[in-house]
């Protein structure tokens, strides 16, 4: 296996100190965290994947009741625990739920809103969180590893949602050790921030799509994590929009539809088309963008979120599909990624009801400036053979993951420039907790680029081989994570600190 980082200077520094490695061995790899492989497993994988049916109509995320008794409030409940899914005639699977649902129920709610929900985590035996992906909330709200909630404990997360934060977050658990398990067995949802002054006209509607993907095993059970799954991040066998596998969506000619996409995978890459409708970037992960942005192609890598407002013009059919995309993928078994239709769209021959056109401006959005610090990450994988079986480590600044280390400290309020540089061999999208962040620049190869448009994110895939700089600003103060959001790189070791500080 040739891989750059194979005999990089840095290798054996860290193979000195193993403890700060995140280590696998081929030999024993039932004591990894989140490895589970028990000869069952391998049976049942060997049979062949069961696929879900095709073709059912397109089911909207069930919405969490809003249970406050006044207004600009936002209170429910989620319970996290075992379900059991019927997914195919005959086959029970053992999954993960919300509420009793995977993905869990939206959460809709305004800017301006006190959020107070009150997490019981009724998982058998686990520790886990409730982390609110990309939301301006407080650091000791925000389902940090640090906070765990244990088995069969309750907790409540309270926050206010600021003016301006209106976008297309999710939740999703966060506990040491377990993340990537316990969102491939079926934990995360969707939170969207609404404004009340939205430019989108209300006609084309407002949809979420959750894309997740899906492994099930002859019996039906879903597989526990292979080697192959930890080196390049899982990937199913199928992807599931809102659980459902290729559904059919009925629209009249001429129809605008608002939809958020969201990549809620744990590590599959998506790069996205739509074949007889026409696509509009109105969003990313924090919101709306300045102004629309037709697009033919979309890549939306793991964690990341799309906010689109797509025409259906062309009676017929229109798919929203995949396209090929080299995410760099190590040893055998690279899913094919390119031709796989996620949703079938009936468009009417007869017309329907006139729409009003999309504004041609959104949002003003002011670019951050004048960066007081800038830091350097980079991102590096390491691989070794040594007497006992290989060792693997996903590392940031030569580091593993170290819970009770601090790796950077920032000054709240203040703007910092974070170059993340990639000198892997995969591509890992870049999240960090508690604030959005506006991309400026992109380097590959010695040819620097800037984003077409300014934006809001809170992940952002970088390529192997590239760097990409952003500016960013932490308003609260408390500890906050930054990682890869491929789940089992983060679960190896690619995550850090950051302690924000008034
Ligand atoms: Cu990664």
């Amino acid at each position: 296996m040739h891989r750059r980082g194979f005999l990089a200077a840095g290798l054996a520094t860290v193979l000195a100190s193993p403890r700060a490695l995140a280590q696998m061995k081929m030999d024993d790899m039932s004591t990894m965290p989140g490895m589970e492989m028990s000869g069952h497993d391998m049976n049942a994988m060997t049979q062949g994947a069961i696929m879900l049916p095709e073709g059912e109509a397109l089911r909207a995320l069930p919405l969490l009741a809003n249970e406050a008794a006044r207004p600009s409030m936002f209170k429910a409940k989620l319970t996290a625990e075992a379900a059991i899914a019927r997914i195919t005639e005959g086959l029970e699977t053992p999954i993960l739920a919300y509420n009793g649902s995977s993905p869990g129920p939206l959460i809709e709610a305004f800017e301006g809103d006190r959020v107070e929900i009150t997490f019981a985590n009724r998982i058998n035996s686990e520790a886990s969180t409730i982390h609110w992906h990309g939301m301006p909330v407080p650091a000791d709200q925000d389902g940090n590893p640090m906070d765990p909630v244990a088995a069969g404990a309750d907790r409540v997360y309270a926050f206010d949602l600021p003016e301006g934060s209106a976008g297309s977050y999710w939740y999703h658990p966060h506990p040491h050790g377990r993340t990537a398990e316990q969102v491939y067995r079926g934990l995360a949802g969707a939170f969207v921030v609404k404004s009340k002054a939205d430019p989108v006209p209300a006609e084309y509607g407002d949809m979420v799509l959750m894309l997740t993907d899906l492994r099930l095993a002859a019996d039906g059970s879903i597989p526990g994590n292979t080697m192959t799954d930890l080196m390049n991040g899982r990937v199913g066998d199928q992807v599931l929009v809102n659980g459902q596998r290729n559904p059919r969506l009925a629209v009249a000619k001429g129809d605008r539809r608002r939809l958020r996409l969201y990549n809620a995978t744990n590590a599959r890459f998506l790069k996205l088309a739509f074949e007889g409708a026409a696509m509009t970037i109105v969003g990313t992960d924090g919101g709306l963008i300045e102004a629309p942005v037709a697009a033919d192609e979309i890549l939306l890598s793991p964690g990341e979120r799309i906010e689109l407002v797509v025409a259906f013009d062309s009676p017929g059919l229109a798919t929203l599909g995949t396209l090929d995309y080299d995410r760099g993928w190590m040893g055998a078994g690279r899913p094919a990624d390119a031709g796989l239709t996620l949703l079938t769209v009936d468009v009417s021959e007869t017309p329907g009801a006139a729409m009003p056109p999309l504004p041609t401006r959104l949002r003003p959005i002011a670019p951050l400036s004048a960066p007081a610090v800038s830091r350097r990450l980079i991102f590096a994988e390491i691989m070794a053979m040594n007497a006992t079986g290989m060792e693997m480590g996903f590392l940031i600044n030569g580091k593993a993951f170290d819970m009770a280390r601090i790796d950077i400290v920032s000054r709240a309020g203040e703007t910092e420039l974070w170059e993340i540089v990639n000198q892997a061999d995969m591509d890992h999208p870049f999240h960090v907790h508690g604030t959005q962040f506006q991309v400026i620049e992109h380097e590959r190869d010695g040819k620097v680029s800037k984003p077409p448009f300014v934006a809001w994110k809170d992940t952002v895939n970088v390529a192997r081989g590239e760097t990409v700089r952003l500016l960013l600003r932490q308003e609260q103060p408390g500890r906050r994570m930054y990682h890869c959001h491929i789940l089992e790189h983060e679960q190896l070791g690619m995550m850090g600190v950051l302690d924000v500080r008034a």
